[in-house]
């Protein structure tokens, strides 16, 4: 009998490396197959459009880039992916369920996800979720984790109850101070007792009117990476505080200590510090609101114009809590700057959105480059902001590179 043309053992084991798992039967894989988990394609498998950059695949994490998010409502195609563990698989929505307890409620209880549906009253809002890492690839020394560039903001819009009428169902006692989420997504090492990440928001902040456990995002059932079939959304703030998957909240008596509330964890110094220092546990806060930034989103860095020519700008701009009050570009490397037009959004912590006519004076290369100011006065900084152990909060202006012909 002829044997079958088997795969080589070396190619074996570098396939069983990437996959984390030997392949029990990889000696009789015929030779060229290529094992199933190996093939997926993460745009087909997200919907994904092409343009997106893959950072990561063990976890998913993916970014968008600034043209991508031109959208006044960003698509799920052009959303980035965060993830800090495994996505859940399997998921039967008809059999999921929302405990709230913890500490401070009254009494544990749990809803269905029709309970929420029907029991509370729905509403939309477009918030703005930032991942707290967006900018890190520019830190230096430079900062371990996604290398993200400006690509991991999003700001879809969210349907859900709000986390308040939920709190205010289950009655909530005078001591609460934080809530913290626990969520469906496996740890990275497979083992069950411990949770990829558990994060969550003072209590004030869960109590606001846009804070919600959200069922549908752009209008349609939440797509399983960014949270299906139930998910908390807290516009503003570093997206972490966002929990995807979320079966759980606990109203905590303290701060919430769940993984990734503490250490360098979305922390950052509370007093600026050198580049490259040590940090002690004390001096180090929980990222709270997110700064002031915003996005040329059109047109795409490079982009050529001929002499004479106005070229159009358009963008977005946000700020965590606050509203943003002003904006401006310069083509001179911030010399001078202009005003822009700044069109409100639907309703808060949602991205404003903003937009220019320009004028080159001659042939030749620019860069144009966007500053937002919030409603405390406070401006993106030109340079990058203050270094932090894990590189979080990197609000420079942003900026594209245009040549005048
Ligand atoms: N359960 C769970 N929720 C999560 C995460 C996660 O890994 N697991 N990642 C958080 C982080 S760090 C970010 S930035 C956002 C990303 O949301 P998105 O993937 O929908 O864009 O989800 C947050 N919620
Ligand atoms: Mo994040």
């Amino acid at each position: 009998m002829k044997r079958r043309n088997f795969v080589k053992k070396t190619v074996l084991s570098s396939m069983a490396t990437i996959i984390g798992a030997d392949i029990v039967f990889g000696s009789i894989m015929p030779k060229g197959y290529l094992p199933l988990v190996l093939q997926q394609d993460p745009y087909k498998m997200f919907d994904k459009d092409n343009g997106m950059e893959v950072l990561n695949d063990k976890p998913w994490n993916i970014e968008a880039k600034a043209h991508l998010l031109d959208d006044k409502i960003t698509p799920n195609r052009y959303m980035f992916i965060r993830n800090n563990g495994l996505i859940p698989s399997s998921i039967d929505a008809s059999k999921w369920t929302l405990t709230i307890n913890g500490e401070s409620v009254k009494q544990q209880k749990t809803y269905s996800l029709e309970e929420l549906k029907s029991k509370f009253k729905q509403y939309t809002y477009q918030l703005t979720l930032e991942c707290g890492g967006n900018g890190r690839s520019e830190f230096d020394p430079p900062a371990k984790g996604n290398q993200w560039t400006v690509g991991a903001v999003s700001c879809a819009e969210w349907t859900g109850v709000r986390l308040r009428d939920i709190l205010e169902d289950v009655g909530i006692t005078d001591d609460a101070v934080y809530i913290g989420y626990h969520a469906a997504d496996t740890h990275l090492s497979g083992d069950p007792k411990k949770e990829p990440i558990s994060r969550g928001v003072p209590i004030a902040k869960a109590l606001q009117e846009e804070t919600l456990l959200a069922f549908k995002m752009n209008g349609k059932d939440i797509p399983l990476a960014h949270g299906y079939p139930l998910r908390l959304v807290a516009g503003g703030w570093p997206a972490s505080a966002s929990g995807k998957w979320v079966n759980r909240i606990s109203i905590r008596d303290k701060v919430h200590d769940g993984t990734k509330m503490t250490g360098t964890a979305y922390r950052v110094p509370c007093e600026s510090v050198a580049p490259g220092d040590k940090v002690k546990d004390e001096d180090m806060c929980i990222i709270e609101s997110m700064p002031v930034k915003s996005l040329i989103t059109y047109p795409k860095s490079g982009a050529m114009i001929n002499k004479g020519k106005k070229l159009n700008i358009r963008g977005h701009a946000w700020a965590g809590e606050l509203e943003v009050t002003k904006m401006e570009y310069s083509i001179d490397f911030g010399a001078t700057w202009k005003e822009c037009p700044l069109e409100k959004p639907l309703n808060r912590l949602a991205w404003h959105h903003f937009s220019a006519s320009i004028d080159f004076p001659k042939k030749g290369y620019y860069e144009v480059w966007a500053r937002a100011t919030d409603s405390n006065g406070i401006s993106q900084p030109m340079v990058l902001p203050g270094w932090n152990p894990k590189g979080y909060l990197n609000n420079a202006c942003h900026r594209i590179a245009v040549k005048v012909k």
